[in-house]
This record gives C-alpha cells, structure tokens and sequence, in this order.
C-alpha cells in the first residue's frame, strides 16, 4: 500500500492495528461487490450491523456509550479505509457517525443518549441528517422548515433534499426554525405520520449510497424529542466539522486505490511495443498523483493530532476538506486518463471513484464554500 513518506511509522500500533482491520475487512467483503452495487444502485440492508459489529460507527465516541472510543487519527484512518471501497461506504459511516450519533452525543439529553447511541453504534439503528433543502444548500441559514410549539410539543413542517440514508433511517437528525427564527434540532422517528422519504434515483454520482428527499407535513412530535442543547445555526455547523474532518481523510482512500490502479495497469499494458509505464507522461501523472496524495495524508495526520489536542479549528478542516477532495478527484480523473478506454468500465475502480468524488467536492461545503471560510479567516472579509 502506497506510502511514500512513511507516515505509517507516525501511527501508534494501535491505529495500526484498527487500520488494518479495516482495510482487510473492506478489501475482502466491499471491494469486490462495489461496481456491481454502484451500477444498481444500491446499498445492502445487511451493511450497517456488518460496520456495527466491528466498530466502524462513531468509532470516535466514548465506549459509555456504544462508541470504540478510539483517537481521531484512528478515526479518520477507519473513513480512509472505507473510502477505498467506495465513498457511499464512507458517507453512510460520516452520517451515522459524525452526523447522527455526534449531535446526540453533543447535543441531547442523557435519556436520548441512552436510547439512541449504543443502537446506532451497533447498526441495530440508522441515522439520517437532514439541513439542506430544494432551496438551501450552501446557505443553510436560509431554511423554511418549521417548527411550530403546539400543546407542550412540535409540529414540523417542510422539505430536506439530498438526505444520505434517508431511507434507511429509523430516525433523522432536523433542523428546522421555531417561532423566534432560531435553529432547533429534532429527533424524528421515521415512521411518525406526516414524515415522508423518497428516493432520488437519477444519480451518476453516489450510486452505491442511498440518497432522498425528505417531506415532513405537520409531523407532530413530543419536546422530548428536541434536542435540548442545539440553538442557533452554530449546532449543525458544529456536526458538518465532524464530517468533514473524516472526509479530509477519507478521499485519500479513494485516491491510492486510483492511483494504485493506475499503476498496476502502466506497468503491463503496452503500446508501442512497451509497457506504458515506461512513458515520460505517463511517469509524470503518477509522480503527480502520488506527490499530492503524500501531502494529502501529511495535512490529514497534522488536522489529526490538532483533533486529539482539542485545538483544530474550524476553518482547518475546511482547508484540508478543500484541498483533499479537489486533489483526490484529480487523481481519480488522471487514474481514468492512464487506464484508457477500460477506464471506463466499472470493471476498474476509477470511474467510479471519480463520479463519486465529484459529489464529494459539492457536499459538506462545496468547494468554493470552503474557499470562502478560509479567506474569511485570513482576511477578516466575508464574501460569501
Ligand atoms: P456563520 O456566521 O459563519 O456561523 C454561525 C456560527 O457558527 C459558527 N461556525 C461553526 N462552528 C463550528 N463548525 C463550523 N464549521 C462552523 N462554521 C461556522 C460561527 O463561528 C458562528 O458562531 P457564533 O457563536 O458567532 O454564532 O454562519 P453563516 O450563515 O454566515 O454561514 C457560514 C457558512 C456559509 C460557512 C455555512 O453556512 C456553511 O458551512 N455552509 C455550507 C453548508 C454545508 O456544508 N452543508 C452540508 C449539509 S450536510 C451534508 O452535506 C452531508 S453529506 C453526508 C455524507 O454523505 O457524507
Ligand atoms: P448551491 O448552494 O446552490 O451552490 C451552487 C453552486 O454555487 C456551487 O458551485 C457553489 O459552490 C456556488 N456558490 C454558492 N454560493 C456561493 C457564493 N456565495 N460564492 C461563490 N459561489 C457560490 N445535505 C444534508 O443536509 N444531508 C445530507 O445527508 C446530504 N447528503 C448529500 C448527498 C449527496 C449525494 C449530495 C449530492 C448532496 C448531499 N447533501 C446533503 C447536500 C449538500 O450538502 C449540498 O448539495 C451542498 O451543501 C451544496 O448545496 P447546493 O447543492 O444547494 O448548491
């Protein structure tokens, strides 16, 4: 497995040691079925108690509470190694972990907590976070859900687009404006009357993840439900940091098994009487590929001992979430290049790793987005 700067050696043998569980668990049962599930679009229901069993949900959470309570490092070598599967593998893992157990554990109530995440950390339950709408993506704060206090409890009222695991969920994390305009996070069990979930199907992007709309029409749930300690839009930003640390390290799975592909094929397939690999351009996309995936991984360790620290900031990960994706996309579109006309079957890894990273630079903070919070922090200008 590549590893140019022997970053491996920066690792505990515990972090190894979870790594390579991972990655032999992913290569053996994911790997091999991932073109085929991505062509039909689907993700198989068996899955979640699959990760649950070895540990692969909120990892990074306390033991207490269902969690493996491993580092971050640790943590994002977990999402590195389900990402070389395939990143609707990763991005069913960030939204269980980072996304529904993270505003639990941070913003519920013990009596939640209790009742929800050890279930989740088992994948006895699913997840789904739902923020953006038709009409709020990059700009949540402009968000028309509602939720109206009526007779002691809430009645939700709206519509959330593009929700990974929407349905598969048992339960999805709401954000939605009260009466005062402020940000409140619901719990909604999914089989509550009046919550909706449908489908998106037209995608050439995350086909191995599920995606869907959600609709909440007076969907009555009791305060309980509320998440006690999320106000404002700083909440749900707080979980998106969660995520997107994970992804920063996730992309670098993706992008050693394209650049790994990449150079198995350069070696033995010939043109021009020799193997390709012999080639000046082609030795210069893989020096290219593996020069950004070495920095890459050298950025990710670094927002990961910040992590451990308790120091990382924000607007780190919105640079390493920036600059990870839009170089793993890049090197999955080189590995395509490489692999010429075979490259675009689902046969090999790269197209599909592309498609899906294409996905992987819009959510979560598109990339101009992420441009935008970087620049705000150096410059003290909004420009959003
Ligand atoms: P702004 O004034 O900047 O922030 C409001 C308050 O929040 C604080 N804050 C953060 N805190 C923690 N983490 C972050 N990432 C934070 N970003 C901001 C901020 O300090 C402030 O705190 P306070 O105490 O002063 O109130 O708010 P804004 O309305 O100007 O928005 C800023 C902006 C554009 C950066 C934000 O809206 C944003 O990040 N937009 C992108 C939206 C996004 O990423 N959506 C993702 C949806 S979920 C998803 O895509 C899941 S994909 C799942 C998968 O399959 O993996
Ligand atoms: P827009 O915000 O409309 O942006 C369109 C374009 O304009 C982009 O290129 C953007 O960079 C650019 N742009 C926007 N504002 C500015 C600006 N101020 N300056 C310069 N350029 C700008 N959301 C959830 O809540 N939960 C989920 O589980 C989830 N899963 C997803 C799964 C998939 C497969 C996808 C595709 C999306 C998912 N999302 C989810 C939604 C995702 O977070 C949003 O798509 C993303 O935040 C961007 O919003 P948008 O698509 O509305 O784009």
């Amino acid at each position: 497995m590549t590893d140019f700067f022997r970053i491996d050696e920066l690792f505990t043998p515990e972090e190894r040691a979870v790594r390579d569980m991972v990655r032999e668990f992913v290569q053996e049962t994911i790997v091999p079925v991932a073109g085929r599930l991505w062509e039909q679009g689907e993700f198989p229901k068996e899955w979640p108690r699959l990760f649950g069993e070895r540990g692969l949900l909120g990892a990074n959470l306390p033991e207490e509470y269902g969690g493996a309570g491993v580092s971050n490092i640790a943590y994002g070598l977990i999402m590195q190694e389900l990402e070389a599967g395939d990143s609707g593998v990763r991005s069913f893992a960030s939204v269980q972990g980072a996304l529904v157990m993270y505003p639990i554990y941070k913003f519920g109530s013990e009596e939640q907590k209790r009742h929800w995440l050890p279930r989740l950390a088992k994948g006895e339950a699913v997840g789904c976070f739902g923020l953006t709408e038709t009409s709020a993506g990059s700009d949540p704060a402009s968000m028309t859900t509602r939720a109206r206090k009526q007779d002691g409890g809430w009645v939700l009222n709206g519509t959330k687009m593009w929700i990974t695991n929407g349905n598969l969920a048992d339960v999805a994390v709401i954000w939605a404006k009260d009466d005062d305009g402020d940000i409140r996070g619901f719990l909604v069990e999914t089989d509550t009357p009046g919550f909706t979930a449908v489908e998106i199907k037209e995608k050439a992007s995350m086909r191995l993840s599920n995606t869907s709309q959600l609709f909440l029409d007076n969907v009555r749930v009791s305060d309980d439900a509320r998440l006690p300690n999320a106000k404002g839009l700083r909440a749900p930003l707080e979980c998106l940091t969660q995520a997107r640390y994970g992804i920063a390290w996730g992309v670098l799975g993706a992008a050693r098994a394209c650049y790994e592909e990449a150079l198995r094929y350069a070696l033995h397939r010939e043109s021009f009487g020799r193997p390709i690999g012999a080639r000046q351009i082609i030795q210069e996309r893989l020096v290219d590929m593996l020069t950004e995936l070495t920095k890459g991984q050298l950025v990710a360790y670094r927002l990961g001992q910040l992590k451990d620290a308790g120091t990382m900031h924000y607007t780190q990960v919105s640079l390493a979430k920036r600059n990870n994706v839009r170089h793993a996309l890049n090197i999955a579109r080189q590995a395509r290049t490489i692999l010429g006309a075979y490259g675009i079957t689902l046969g090999h890894q790269a197209i599909r790793h592309a498609a899906n990273l294409e996905t992987v630079d819009t959510y979560e903070g598109t990339y101009d987005i992420h441009t935008l919070i970087v620049g705000r922090e150096i410059t003290g200008l909004e420009a959003f």
